[in-house]
């Protein structure tokens, strides 16, 4: 509870300091870049090869197998598409960690450790140990942030689109958990709201709008864990992940202005 209250007591004071530049701005800003060309491409227009290893309904969920250095690091591209909410809605409860424990299912427990700016966080975090392999953690830099020229994709005409940029970062104050092996991550999710008017000309209504959703993950799990429990564990939690915070996001947005 300490932790929440330092947290939420950061994020109050960055709040009301000007969008500033901080250590960490070149690098967020050409990961973002690289999100918006690369991740949010559809899985196979790049020629790559990507495994659908999960399908419900809109959501699908691929994968790559990759192996650095006898690590399993599997690219992981979710592309859904979720009526009622917007993408601003979607980012936004996945970027505020007031919530975070709402939906998030792998958290053993976190801290916020810096505030950049006003939309940006240095979180660090443990997940819940997965047996036999060591408990992991992670260091990381969250921002959101509303893209402004995004590329097209086919021939719809986002109303507006937002993406979650999470990359590891170091920090001197992080005080990691003694035991934990740290995992590092690249992280983002891109939502666009697409709107459809009423044809009787009514009133824009949740019933309107649509939010796709692309969800990138890079996790190298950073010391040995074995793969075949690894690739279970992901096989679980990613449509686990997805399917809970969706359902979170529009149970939470049902009553509320859009
Ligand atoms: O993106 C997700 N969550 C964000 C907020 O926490 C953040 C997460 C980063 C960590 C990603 C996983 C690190 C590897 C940990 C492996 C241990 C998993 C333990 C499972 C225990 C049941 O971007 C959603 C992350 C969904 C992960 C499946």
């Amino acid at each position: 509870t300490q932790d929440i209250e330092h947290s939420r007591s950061m994020i109050r004071e960055a709040e009301k300091q000007p969008k500033r530049r901080h250590k960490h701005s070149d690098e967020l800003e050409k990961k973002i870049q690289n999100h918006l060309t690369d991740s949010m491409k559809p899985p196979g227009a790049d020629g790559d090869i990507w495994e659908l290893f999960a399908e419900e309904g809109e959501m699908k969920i691929y994968r790559k197998e990759l192996v650095e250095d006898g690590l399993i690091c599997d690219p992981l591209k979710a592309v859904h598409s979720i009526g009622n909410v917007t993408a601003r809605e979607m980012c936004h409860y996945f970027w505020d960690t007031d919530v975070r424990m709402e939906w998030e299912g792998t958290i053993e427990s976190f801290r916020v450790i810096e505030v950049p700016e006003e939309f940006t966080t240095i979180i660090y975090q443990t997940h819940r140990r997965v047996w036999p392999s060591a408990q992991r953690d992670c260091l990381y830099l969250s921002s959101m942030v509303k893209v402004d020229n995004p590329p097209s994709v086919g021939d719809k005409i986002p109303h507006d689109t937002w993406i979650v940029c999470n990359f590891s970062v170091d920090h001197p104050e992080a005080n990691p958990v003694s035991g934990c092996v740290r995992a590092l991550i690249e992280i983002a999710l891109i939502c666009q709201t697409f709107i459809t008017p009423p044809k009787d000309g009514g009133p824009i209504t949740r019933d309107c709008l649509q939010c796709d959703i692309i969800y990138v993950a890079n996790v190298n799990p950073g010391g040995w864990a074995p793969a075949s429990v690894l690739r279970s564990i992901y096989k679980r939690e990613y449509p686990k992940f997805l399917r809970r915070f969706t359902a979170y996001v529009q149970d939470k947005t049902r009553k509320l202005d859009i």
